[in-house]
């Protein structure tokens, strides 16, 4: 088998996501069977469920009352969609510090086109982007490496979660020969019905027809199956990811209490956040400074402050920026603790930015 790709393709796919996000922030219901989704009294349905409630039969889609009904100690939380999208953003954002080509697929989905034709160092890679999710956004991704998306994909679904496998090319030909028509991601339920019709069900069967028998009868779709069923796939992985924010964060082994405490943790995030908007590459402009807190119940708050001038990545701080946006992070944590005032297990910091002509800014244009 030959291949057009040099490069090898990641897939990264979070496990259960907002389940998980809301377990993160709930440890007590870590072994309970939790669905996140509408109540079953306003015929709400289940956007997601942790893998003990998927046990008893609890899907995606589902509706709640059915859910319930297979689960009946289903505990069902109310979805936090803003949440979802901070975290995916962020979980994307780790992506970025891998690869410069990222497409995503969903919120908590993409494939990352990798640097190097090295399935050791490509596998290394995977690997630490699944340790500095967990460690960062303390949730677990699947990954799947390989030489093309469709296979990439088919890696990651392997064994969830916190799943990593391979498919290297010497692969191939077994991992398709005993492939499910189903597990062809445009293969849904009327395709199968109509393959199993002609005596197809497995990928083998279908490496058995000729490209006119499929086109006969699926038409354009015909050429899609005849490669898929052998493993090929030569889409490209689109670059389609846009940065939105930028961001830095402390977990503290103690909380935070005082005020010199807290105001210590802040100066040296303001250090932190200049080494990571120095190493990004330039062409990002900051267009808002916020701050993260999350208190010691796990209750979460942020503020955010707009700038009316811009910042340009890729450089260190100025020393009056540095001071400005110092300043600019007490104002807005003094916000958030007179609002609420209690002990703080983490605290983040960050930039909203936008892609942007460094040549059409002005550095100085900061805070004025
Ligand atoms: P998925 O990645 O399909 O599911 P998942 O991350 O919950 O579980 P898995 O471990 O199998 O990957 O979808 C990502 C999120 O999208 C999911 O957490 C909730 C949301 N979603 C819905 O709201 N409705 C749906 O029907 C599906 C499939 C997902
Ligand atoms: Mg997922």
């Amino acid at each position: 088998m030959s291949f057009n790709n040099q490069r090898l393709v990641l897939h990264c796919d979070a496990d259960s996501f907002f389940a998980a996000i809301e377990l993160r922030d709930r440890p007590q219901l870590k072994n309970l069977p939790v669905a996140v989704g509408g109540r079953a009294t306003d015929r709400g349905v289940i956007a997601t469920c942790n893998y003990i409630a998927r046990k008893f039969g609890v899907r995606s889609a589902m509706s709640t009352a059915m859910a319930e009904k297979l689960c009946p100690n289903l505990i069902v939380l109310a979805p936090r969609f803003s949440l979802y999208r901070q975290v995916s953003e962020e979980m994307h954002g780790i992506f970025s510090n891998y690869s410069r080509c990222i497409e995503p697929i969903a919120l908590d989905e993409a494939y990352l086109e990798l640097d190097s034709d090295d399935w050791n160092i490509c596998a290394e890679i995977a690997k630490d982007i699944q340790r500095q999710i967990e460690s960062i956004l303390a949730i677990t991704v699947s990954a799947g490496l390989s030489r093309n998306k469709f296979l990439a994909k088919l890696a990651s679904e392997w064994n969830k979660p916190a799943g990593f496998k391979i498919i290297r090319d010497e692969d191939v030909a077994q991992v398709m020969s005993q492939l499910a028509v189903g597990k062809i991601p445009s293969v849904g339920g009327k395709t199968k019905e109509k393959l199993a019709k002609l005596g197809i069900v497995t990928c083998r069967d279908l490496q058995q027809q000729s490209l006119d028998f499929l086109t006969q009868h699926f038409g354009v779709h015909g050429q899609l199956l005849f490669d898929r069923c052998r493993g090929r796939d030569l889409r490209t992985v689109k670059n389609t990811w846009i940065r939105k924010s930028i961001s830095v964060e402390r977990t503290f082994s103690n909380d935070l209490v005082r005020d010199d405490e807290i105001s210590a943790a802040l100066n040296s995030l303001v250090g932190l956040l200049d080494e990571r908007w120095l190493r990004l590459k330039s062409g990002y402009l900051a267009k808002s400074l916020f701050v993260k807190i999350k208190y010691s119940d796990f209750s979460l708050t942020t503020r955010e402050s707009a700038f009316s001038g811009y910042i340009h990545s890729g450089e260190h701080f100025s020393p009056q920026q540095q001071l400005q946006l110092t300043s600019t992070a007490k104002t807005l944590l003094t916000s958030a603790l007179s609002v609420k005032k209690a002990s703080i297990r983490l605290l983040g910091l960050g930039f909203s930015v936008h892609q942007g002509d460094q040549k059409q800014m002005n550095q100085t244009d900061l805070f004025m």
